[in-house]
């Protein structure tokens, strides 16, 4: 067996998707993410201009050699572009290898070890009260676990809120939007809402929150001392993870849970914190992190420290990538969490998947393979629209981290 074609489909149903479509000769189809949020053409063109011509011809069977080709054989390796590109490959790879198996994907990686998989919504309000209504209307679908962001008191907008009504998206205008923020009310407010909400609904939902890398260690140390009281599950991104000896300080001061890694792209950029067992979780993804093969390597290096996994899956990873991480989250060891933020109608329409929610679950598809497609000719009627994140700046001007 040959694949004898390699599709480079971008689409914008209400937000921007890339998607790689493997052809073999035989008629087997194998899909892939390959969206990266707000530089969506730099990763279609590294696939059309440097990845398909190679690909065509190649063995589909041959999923590891075909990632070290990728990835060892580029001089210019690692990087949030190329490793989106090579987890498009490798996620298509592993779809096929599942349909020719007969076997839904994680049967070929070892099997389930649990029955499903728990997810966290995303609870998120203007104020404490909006929010404290999001986190009800979570638990009674059935969630276990929550996700709780709200705005700060004297700021404009804030991170992870979205509109009210709306599908969340902050890639909201095609030059970047800009934000204000303050470190000082920030933490103020944090641990309020939390005092609030874990009073309303008890020591047994699993609570989280999201820093979006926004502190210094000492900062990010001192929020998770004030939220030890409150039992989260994890604290999310505390600092960029450039530096990752930040971490040590925080670890030093809090007993609060750390979850990062979604702008990891390669097991590289997380060996030093999972090794010395800095963080608790790691949230790499598929579609960033080198696709299954790697996400799965990143894991198992996890497990070995007592990391837990808690992948990212906000709405700009597309239905093909979640329904790849629920074969992993299904198949691991040390499965955490997995985050889930339903896509749009007009999404689901265009990816159509067997994965299904109940009772604070996700299933995956039991059909061969990752059990979703993309519809190409649905697809082709939602043409890319410029959009990127927005940027961040203290109220003096100068410019924070996203
Ligand atoms: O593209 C960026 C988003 O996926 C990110 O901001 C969402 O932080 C996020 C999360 O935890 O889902
Ligand atoms: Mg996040």
């Amino acid at each position: 067996m040959r694949i004898a074609d390699a599709r480079v489909i971008v689409t914008c149903p209400g937000r921007n998707f890339v998607t790689l479509k493997l052809v073999t000769d035989d008629g087997v189809t194998g899909v892939g993410d390959a969206t990266l949020n707000g530089r969506e053409l730099a990763v279609a063109a590294y696939l059309t201009d440097h990845v398909v011509p190679a690909l065509i011809g190649r063995d589909p069977a041959r999923i590891e050699d075909t990632w070290q080709y990728l990835y060892r054989g580029a001089y210019w390796r690692r990087g949030p572009v190329t490793m989106t590109a090579v987890a498009a490959v490798d996620t298509a790879l592993w779809d096929i290898k599942g349909k020719v198996a007969g076997l839904p994907v994680y049967q070929l990686l070892g099997g389930r070890s649990r029955e499903g998989v728990t997810v966290y919504g995303h609870a998120s309000a203007a104020d404490t009260d909006g929010v404290l209504a999001e986190v009800a209307r979570f638990t009674g679908q059935g969630y276990r676990a929550v996700r709780v962001q709200t705005g700060v008191p004297g700021l404009p907008t804030t991170y992870g809120v979205g509109k009210p009504g709306i599908v969340y998206e902050p890639a909201d205008a095609a030059i970047p939007s800009e934000a204000v923020w303050d470190t000082e009310r920030y933490l103020d407010h944090v641990p309020r809402v939390f005092a609030r909400v874990r009073a309303e609904f008890g020591p047994h939902l699993k609570l989280l929150h999201d820093v979006h890398h926004r502190l210094t260690p000492i900062e990010a140390a001192r929020l998770g001392k004030s939220l030890e009281p409150h039992a989260l599950t994890w604290l999310e991104d505390p600092v960029p993870a450039e530096l990752q000896e930040g971490y040590r300080l925080i670890r030093r001061h809090t007993t609060t849970p750390l979850a990062v890694g979604e702008v990891f792209n390669t097991i590289w950029d997380c060996e030093l914190l999972i090794r010395e067992q800095l963080i608790d979780y790691v949230r790499a993804t598929v579609v960033h992190a080198g696709g299954i093969t790697h996400l799965r390597r990143i894991f198992d290096l996890a497990a070995l420290h007592h990391v837990r996994t808690g992948s990212h899956g906000a709405t700009d990873l597309s239905p093909v990538c979640l329904s790849a991480a629920l074969h992993l989250d299904l198949a691991v060891p040390n499965f955490g969490l997995q985050e889930y933020m339903p896509h749009s109608e007009a999404t689901d329409a265009v990816f159509p998947h067997g994965y299904r929610f109940a009772d604070g679950y996700l299933h995956p598809a039991e059909t061969p393979g990752l059990g979703v497609d993309i519809d190409e000719e649905l697809a082709a009627r939602y043409p890319y629209q410029a959009a990127s994140l927005p940027v961040n700046r203290l109220p003096d001007g100068t410019l924070h981290s996203w």
